[in-house]
C-alpha cells in the first residue's frame, strides 16, 4: 500500500511529545510490524527550526516515511501571547521537514494540523474542504496560518512532483506525557494539574473562562492508533479530520466535571470570567473518517480522563510542567 521497497523506516518528529509518546506505545503494543524501524526524534537531537540540523537528522536516519508532529505547541493563552513565535517557528520547522523529506525521497509524510486552522466565521459542522475559506480565530492566527501552509506545501509537492504527502486534522487532545504547564498548556492538562494541586493544598479550583466554550476531545492513544492507520492505509493528499463525532462535543464545564470526578476533588470550583473563552466552538465533522473506519472505537471520555489523572498523580515529579 505504501509503495516503498522493503520494511519502513519511520521517522517521528516531535517523538518526545504527547502524541509521539502515544505512538511509541501503540507501536510497541501491537501496531508495529516485523522489520520496521521507528525513530522518535526530540528537539534535543535536532532543532528542526534549523535547516542544517534538519538535514543532518535526515542524513543520519534515512527515513522512508515520516510522521511530522514537531511544532511549537501551546494552549489558548500561550497562543494569545506569542502569535509571532508560533508563526515563525512553525513555518520554519514545517518547511524544513517537508523539504528534506522530498529531497531524501521519503515515500510518505503525515503531518499534523489542528481544528483551529479552520475559519472562525463559518457554517457548522466544519469539514476538510473548508480550511482556506476565511481567517482563523484571532487568538491563534500565527499557529493556524503556519499549519494551513502545510496543506499548501503538500498540494504543491503533489502537483509538481507527484509526492503523496498528507496531513491529519485532530481536535483537542490529552493523555499521558502531555505538557502540564499551567500557563502555557492546553485546557485538559491545565485542569488536571490545577485540580491535583487544589486537592493537595485544600484550596478552590480556579477554572479560566466561563466554562461554556465547546470542544471535541480525543485521547492521545486513540489518536496514535489513527495516525498509524493513516500512515499505512490513507492514500489521499487531502487532509482528514481525526475526531470524535459532533454528538460527543463537550463544554469546558463537562471537562472540569470529569477531572473533578477523576481526582475525587470535593472543594469549591470557581470560574474566572475575566479570562478569555477563546473560540467558542469549532465543531468538526468526522464523516470522512467514519467512511473509512466505521467501526473504530474511541475510549470513553471519562475513562480516558481518569487514566490521565492517575498517570499525572503517579508521575508528578517527572511530568512536564
Ligand atoms: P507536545 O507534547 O508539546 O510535543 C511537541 C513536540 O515537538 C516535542 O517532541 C518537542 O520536542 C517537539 N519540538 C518542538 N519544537 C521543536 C523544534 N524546534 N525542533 C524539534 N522538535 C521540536 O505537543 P503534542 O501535543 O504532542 O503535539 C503534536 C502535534 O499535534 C503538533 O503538531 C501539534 O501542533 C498538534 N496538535 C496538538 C493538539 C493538542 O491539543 N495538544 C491539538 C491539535 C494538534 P522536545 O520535547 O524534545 O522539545
Ligand atoms: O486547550 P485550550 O487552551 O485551547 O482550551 P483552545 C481553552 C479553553 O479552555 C478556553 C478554557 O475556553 C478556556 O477558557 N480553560 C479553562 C482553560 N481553564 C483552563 C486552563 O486552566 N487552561 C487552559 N489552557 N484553558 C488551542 C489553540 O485552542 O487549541 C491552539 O490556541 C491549538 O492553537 C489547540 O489548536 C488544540 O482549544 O482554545
Amino acid at each position: 500500500m505504501d509503495g516503498s521497497v522493503g520494511p519502513m523506516r519511520v521517522l517521528v518528529t516531535g517523538g518526545s511529545g504527547l502524541v509521539g509518546r502515544a505512538i511509541e506505545r501503540v507501536v510497541k503494543e501491537g501496531e508495529g510490524r516485523e522489520g520496521e524501524k521507528w525513530i522518535f526524534l526530540s528537539s534535543k537531537e535536532a532543532n528542526l527550526v534549523s535547516a542544517e540540523e534538519t538535514r543532518a537528522a535526515f542524513e543520519k536516519h534515512r527515513p522512508t516515511h515520516v510522521i511530522h508532529l514537531a511544532a511549537m505547541v501551546g494552549g489558548l493563552y500561550r497562543n494569545m501571547r506569542q502569535n509571532l513565535d508560533f508563526w515563525r517557528n512553525n513555518v520554519h520547522i514545517n518547511d524544513n521537514v517537508l523539504n528534506m523529506s522530498h529531497e531524501f525521497g521519503v515515500v510518505k509524510v503525515v503531518s499534523c494540523l489542528s481544528t483551529c486552522v479552520f475559519p472562525d466565521k463559518t457554517t457548522y459542522p466544519i469539514d476538510e474542504t473548508m480550511m482556506h475559506n476565511g481567517a482563523p480565530h484571532d487568538s491563534n492566527y500565527g499557529y493556524a496560518y503556519a499549519k494551513r501552509m502545510i496543506d499548501v506545501h503538500n498540494r504543491a509537492l503533489f502537483q509538481q512532483y507527484g509526492r503523496k504527502y498528507t496531513a491529519v486534522i485532530p481536535t483537542n487532545m490529552f493523555g499521558a506525557h502531555d505538557n502540564f504547564n499551567i500557563e502555557d498548556g492546553h485546557v485538559m492538562p491545565g485542569l488536571i494539574h490545577k485540580t491535583y494541586l487544589a486537592k493537595k493544598e485544600g484550596k478552590p479550583l480556579q477554572v479560566w473562562g466561563s466554562g461554556r466554550a465547546l470542544r471535541q476531545f480525543i485521547y492521545s492513544l486513540d489518536l496514535a492508533r489513527l495516525f498509524v492507520w493513516v500512515l499505512r492505509e490513507y492514500d489521499e493528499v487531502e487532509p482528514i479530520i481525526l475526531s470524535v463525532g459532533e454528538e460527543d462535543e463537550l463544554t469546558v464545564k463537562d471537562a472540569v466535571d470529569a477531572v473533578v470526578e477523576g481526582f475525587g476533588f470535593k472543594g469549591e470550583v470557581i470560574y474566572d470570567t475575566s479570562k478569555s473563552d477563546g473560540q467558542i466552538k469549532k465543531t468538526a465533522n468526522n464523516a470522512k473518517l467514519r467512511k473509512y473506519l466505521p467501526d473504530f472505537k474511541f475510549t470513553p471520555f471519562k475513562q480516558a480522563v481518569k487514566e490521565t489523572c492517575d498517570w499525572f498523580a503517579a508521575n508528578y515529579d517527572s511530568a512536564r510542567k
